[in-house]
Parts: C-alpha cells; structure tokens; sequence
C-alpha cells in the first residue's frame, strides 16, 4: 500500500501543481478542466483512464459535456499519497497538449 505522504511535504508537492486545489478535510486534491468539445474532454478522460488502470489508481471525476472535474485521493490510504500526485502530473501533462482551460 502507498504511504501517505507526510504533511511537510505538501507544499513542495503541490507548487509544482498550481492548477490543483487541496481539499485538507478530503485529504483530495482537485483540477477543474474545460475543453473545445464533449470529443475533446472524452479524448482526455480515455487516456487518463487508460493511465489509471495500468497504475491501479482511479480518479473520482465528473464530466458534462466539455467540462471535467477531477479529485484525487488514496483510498487505500486514506489521504494523499506520491500516486495522486503521479496521476496529477500526467494530467497536467496531456491537458496542456489539448488546450485545455483550468
Ligand atoms: N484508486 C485510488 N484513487 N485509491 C485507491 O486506494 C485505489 C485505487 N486502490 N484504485 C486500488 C484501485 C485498489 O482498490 C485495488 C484493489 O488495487
């Protein structure tokens, strides 16, 4: 199981990630996306799918139409571990190939 990460190191963690918002009562962290189209935002959504099962590590999310919200926590661990800021990195990455908006 992932060790949650120690609180000192949140900072650090989440400066590199500045479109995320931390939930402190959720131990979650959140991205908020828009895209041109529901084709865009479903293209977004299969790769991070994709991303997820082959690191066993699951967003919870929401989408409507080009719109998709994003948290990520470990349930596991009940809190934040360095897999949800993995998952947030890779999210950043291919959102920002797609144009797009926080
Ligand atoms: N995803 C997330 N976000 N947190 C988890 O703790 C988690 C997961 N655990 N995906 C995995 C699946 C676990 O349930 C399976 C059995 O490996």
């Amino acid at each position: 199981m992932p060790a949650k990460l120690d609180p000192a190191m949140l900072p650090g963690l989440l400066s590199q990630l500045p479109s995320w918002s931390l939930d402190p009562k959720a131990a979650a962290i959140s991205r908020h996306l828009e895209f041109a189209d529901f084709n865009e935002a479903f293209a977004f959504m299969a790769r991070v799918a994709l991303m997820a099962e082959r690191k066993d590590h699951h967003p919870a999310w929401s989408n409507a139409y080009n719109v998709v919200d994003v948290t990520l926590t470990t349930h596991d661990a009940r809190g934040l571990t360095m897999k949800d800021i993995e998952l947030a990195r890779f999210i950043d990455r291919i959102a920002s190939g797609t144009g797009a908006a926080a």
